[in-house]
């Protein structure tokens, strides 16, 4: 069946512009999916670079024949940033992007998504916890603002996963908000809000998704990242991306 674009269409971000008086915890449901390109474009700073430059790392570490994972794809932004990164080369073919999330809702829009894509790289979409799902034989991985919704004592078993599975040379995308020491988290938490101000975020707004996902998404520093990357098994770690507040690393194994 053809995909019509009507399918998918997007409403603009208005789920925290009402008084929600107690506010729930965040969750990534059909109302969250349905809004999601506006609503992670106007409050992650970066965010277009960060789904871009995916797809040119991934035509750099890419392997023929081996798989490319997006772990918590929502609606394939990279899935499909890594599958054109690599499709203009012969070599890489034989690749298959492989998308996972666990959120219904975000699968069933990204499935949209890829039905109106046209590539001759395989995509594969697959309904799953990336806690456990079993990965293998991958040249990239990319996890991007999805490991701080992680709770933090399954970080290093999920990172040490993805580094056994990954083939020598092979690399690993890590994007995340970062937290900081006292005087810098003030400042870097007073720009994101600049920020999500800029792109028409009222401060009820932004303080109620604030309370929302404040117990959901926890932050942590540069460094532990970067000593967590390299405890899991990867050789270099690089940060190459920061905008504000979140950040991009490159793992190599
Ligand atoms: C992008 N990477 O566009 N298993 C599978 N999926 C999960 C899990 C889990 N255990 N926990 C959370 N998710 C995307 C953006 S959004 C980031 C990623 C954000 C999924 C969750 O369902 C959601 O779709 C995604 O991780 C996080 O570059 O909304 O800030």
């Amino acid at each position: 069946m053809t995909q019509q674009k009507s399918d998918i269409e997007q409403d603009t971000d208005r789920i925290y512009q009402a008084d929600h008086g107690e506010v729930a915890s965040f969750a990534f449901d059909g109302a969250v999916a349905r809004v999601f390109p506006d609503m992670i474009k106007r409050s992650v700073p970066g965010y277009a670079e960060t789904v871009a430059m995916s797809g040119v790392i991934a035509g750099r570490y890419a392997q023929p024949g081996s798989n490319l994972y997006d772990l918590g794809c929502s609606l394939g932004a990279v899935t499909l940033a890594m599958r054109h990164g690599v499709d203009s080369n012969p070599e890489l073919k034989s690749c298959r992007v492989v998308g996972i999330d666990n959120s219904e809702s975000m699968l069933e829009r990204a499935g949209h998504y890829v039905a109106l894509d046209d590539s001759n790289i395989d995509v594969d979409l697959v309904c799953d916890d990336i806690c456990t799902y079993p990965l293998e034989n991958a040249s990239v991985t990319a996890l991007n603002f999805v490991l701080q919704f992680i709770p933090l004592d399954q970080r290093l078993d999920l990172l040490t996963r993805i580094a056994e599975a990954t083939n020598p040379g092979g690399a690993l995308i890590l994007s995340e908000k970062l937290c900081f020491d006292e005087t810098e988290q003030q400042l870097q938490t007073d720009l994101h809000h600049d920020f999500k101000r800029a792109n028409g975020y009222s401060d009820l707004e932004i303080a109620q998704k604030r309370a929302a996902i404040e117990n959901v998404l926890i932050p942590e520093t540069e460094d532990a990242h970067i000593q967590r990357l390299k405890q899991a098994g990867f050789s270099k770690v690089i940060r190459w991306y920061q905008c504000f507040n979140f950040v991009s690393f490159l793992a190599v194994k």
